[in-house]
């Protein structure tokens, strides 16, 4: 129904709170900077944000980590000031989602710190444990119950004396994987999720979650690069995932007043399996986060950059939405957290910045999904300008750099050219609010570099500009808010052969909504359609309007609309 489908119209903003605003100049953002920002938010019009993890944690992996689910890091603030976010948000209209993360823990949860000092005592049987392999020397290379690698470099297996035993984390060692087959470990992380609702979340963005059920066999993967194995084929869509979405489905959110908003990350995910998550009718998630078109610019590894073409990108991106069709949904994004920045990585952040942020906003909102817009994204913030390994603080780049410059070998050059490349880090800079010190992020010492270019980039310079890229995200979202046809639309790829162009149709009850992006720094005479010959043009990123020839500037983008 219309009701419970809200979350198809609507906008998702992320904050990452450490780099969103800092209130208190310890260099860090916390949530009473966030929530001195929120009307930033609300001035795009957006419907929802997710707040990336502010809960206790050591901070090995940001606050993917986490060591306690219903409280509040000192560092972001605390529980009243969570609530207040929360008033304050839905004060203003919009919802908010909170990040699930519970493929894992930290190591220093009490659940971990009990599980790994037995094998008999309570909740022995909550994390992954394994024997070594027999004949070699436990706690030596090749012991390993497995020969998987862990994503951030290295064996995904940690040996604990204590216990005798290894046990897995297919990230840091500070993030042992929870063993979901265990039912009290499920019954736990759902009682958690019913325990934000009732404090008035309205939904979760849950992280790795097609991770959550393991083959119980653990065979070794095929060989990679690394030297180590790949594990994915017993992980990314394991014999009980559904099962256990469908028991969380079913505990946690069946029955309550108000529907809430659930995405599941999942590397690796196909098409097919994703419309199995989001079947309208037998689905157990509203959406989730797939990577093909994440993935496109790197060779089987993420460190090894390939370039990407228009058509690369219309291919994958058009086969996603025909294989969700009517059934399935789509989430639409080009940046997150762990993503490099979209005016860097697909446009042209020197010659065409502008032009070509607004342009690759146009056609992500304007498929058939639901939209999420990263923090910055909407000023056009570009790529970090790191220049040495010192200036990086993501432990995948730092834990990358250490195994393959120091323990391979491998040409230092090369590998910082690869971290700046693809690094997390360039997602990770504070968002630019001012062009002062500290970008308006801090009065302090920032925990990871402003980027220089705030100076002439920030919000500041863009919010009462008509002309910002900030302003031009504000009509994308309005367009969705007043045209069915954004949301309900069906899609067709025009032209999917074109090399720079990238077009297509959505349609609905006889209206036409068509898209013509020119990609590339070139002009460009396009074979306009013959349907959106006589169409209006209702958004341009440049200032022409009126009727069109069929000509594109450089990056410009046309929308058209007709009845
Ligand atoms: O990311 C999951 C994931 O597989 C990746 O995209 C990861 O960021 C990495 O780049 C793989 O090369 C999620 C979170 O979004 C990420 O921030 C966490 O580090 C990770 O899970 C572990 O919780």
């Amino acid at each position: 129904s219309a009701a419970s489908d809200w979350w198809k119209s609507a906008v998702v903003y992320q904050v990452y709170p450490r780099s969103f605003a800092d209130s208190n100049g310890d260099g860090v953002g916390d949530l009473r900077g966030l929530i001195e920002h929120l009307d930033h938010i609300a001035g795009l019009g957006v419907d929802v944000i997710w707040l990336s993890p502010m809960y206790p944690s050591p901070q090995a992996d940001n606050g993917y980590d986490i060591s306690d689910y219903r409280d509040v890091d000192p560092t972001f603030g605390t529980l009243a000031d969570m609530d207040e976010l929360i008033r304050q948000v839905h004060a203003r209209g919009m919802k908010i989602i909170l990040d699930l993360v519970v493929n894992h823990t930290s190591d220093e949860h009490p659940w971990f710190q009990s599980s790994r000092s037995s094998r008999t005592g309570e909740r022995a049987d909550w994390y992954i444990w394994r024997d070594p392999r027999p004949g070699v020397e436990p706690g030596t290379p090749g012991a390993e119950p497995n020969n998987w690698g862990s994503f951030f470099s290295g064996p995904a297996w940690t040996w604990v004396p204590e216990r005798g035993q290894y046990y897995l984390h297919l990230f840091a060692a500070k993030q042992p994987d929870l063993n979901w087959d265990c039912p009290e470990v499920r019954a736990e992380v759902f009682a958690t999720m019913r325990w934000w609702l009732d404090r008035g979340v309205d939904g979760f963005r849950m992280d790795v979650i097609n991770f959550i059920s393991k083959d119980p066999a653990l065979p070794d993967g095929p060989l990679t690069s690394t030297g180590l194995g790949d594990g994915s084929g017993s992980f990314a869509y394991g014999p009980r995932v559904h099962e256990y979405l469908a028991e969380m489905k079913d505990v946690v959110f069946t029955g309550r007043d108000a529907d809430c908003l659930t995405v599941g990350e999942m590397p690796n995910v196909t098409p097919e399996q994703a419309l199995r998550f989001t079947d309208c009718e037998t689905g157990q998630l509203c959406m989730v986060f797939q990577f093909e078109h994440v993935d496109l610019d790197q060779d089987g590894s993420k460190w090894a950059p390939r370039p990407v073409s228009v058509v690369d990108l219309k291919t994958s991106l058009g086969r996603w939405q025909r294989a969700m069709g009517d059934r399935g949904w789509n989430s639409l994004y080009w940046n997150n957290h762990d993503q490099p920045r979209v005016v860097s990585r697909f446009g042209d952040d020197r010659q065409h910045w502008y032009e070509s942020a607004t342009a690759l906003a146009t056609v992500l909102h304007l498929h058939r999904g639901t939209p999420y817009i990263y923090q910055g994204e909407e000023l056009g913030m570009t790529n970090a300008p790191f220049e040495r390994i010192e200036d990086f603080r993501d432990i995948e780049s730092t834990r990358y750099y250490e195994t393959a410059v120091l323990e391979r070998g491998a040409d230092a050059d090369e590998v910082l050219a690869a971290l700046r490349r693809k690094g997390r880090d360039n997602a990770r800079t504070p968002v630019q609010w001012t062009a002062g010190a500290g970008a308006g992020f801090t009065t302090g010492e920032p925990w990871i570099p402003v980027n220089p270019n705030h100076v002439w980039l920030n919000a500041a310079a863009q919010r009462d500009d008509p002309a910002s890229v900030y302003a031009y995200y504000r009509r994308l979202v309005d367009l969705r808010h007043r045209d069915p046809v954004v949301v309900h639309g069906d899609f067709t790829m025009l032209q999917p052969e074109h090399p720079t162009l990238y077009a297509f149709a959505r349609c609905l009850d006889g209206a036409r909504l068509a898209v013509y992006a020119n990609l590339s720094g070139e002009p460009l005479e396009v074979d306009v359609e013959l349907p959106d010959r006589a169409a209006t043009t209702v958004l341009t990123n440049l200032t022409t309007s009126g009727p069109w020839d069929g000509h594109l500037l450089p990056w410009e983008v046309r929308v058209l609309r007709s009845d």
